[in-house]
């Protein structure tokens, strides 16, 4: 059985649609991230990063939103090709995820929603960063069905989870 500490948010979102993509049984433990429960002595033992998503499968913990799905493709041989240079694809996409999509829209999140000050320069370049990588995934899409090629992936999976909420982040 795998149990999933998780909140509705686009890093939550990306093991949900997995699991479900994937039939695989799951129980859900929510996290109250605005009661700090992400930060409590019990969460950190299992990510010391103190943010979720985290899963533990049978006794394995993981965490990192990108790892917890490259696990579960793994563990079940789907949602990512086999072959190396789908798999690196795969991880490629996954990656520019991780590394540039999932950040600059959290940070257009944070200086655009939840701060207080109005500092329009970290607005713009995190919203304008946002909007370019946008266009990296419109252009890929243009020339292939899925980012990794022709098979539908866990790198669709995670950057649609974080490009649907493009209208929160006033991309
Ligand atoms: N790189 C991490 C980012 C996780 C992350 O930023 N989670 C957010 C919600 S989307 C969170 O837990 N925020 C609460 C906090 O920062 O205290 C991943 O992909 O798992």
């Amino acid at each position: 059985m795998i149990d999933l500490y998780t909140s509705p948010t686009p890093n939550g979102w990306k093991v949900s649609v997995t699991l479900e993509e994937l039939g695989l049984p799951y129980r859900v433990f929510p996290i109250d991230l605005g009661a700090g429960e992400q930060k409590r002595p019990e969460f950190l033992a299992m990510n010391p990063n103190g943010r979720i998503p985290v899963i533990v499968d049978d006794g394995v913990v993981v965490f990192e939103s990108g790892a917890i799905l490259i696990w579960l493709a793994e563990k079940t041989g789907r949602l990512m090709p086999t072959d190396p240079v789908g798999r690196s694809r795969t991880l490629q996409w996954l990656m520019f995820q991780m590394g540039g999509v999932g950040p600059m829209m959290g940070q257009a999140n944070v200086f655009s929603r939840y701060w207080h000050e109005v500092y329009q320069p970290a607005i713009d370049r995190y919203q304008n960063e946002s909007r370019r990588l946008f266009e990296v995934l419109d252009r890929r899409l243009g020339e292939a069905p899925y980012l990794a090629g022709d098979d539908y992936t866990i790198a669709d999976i995670a950057n649609w989870c974080w490009v649907r909420t493009w209208r929160w982040s006033g991309v």
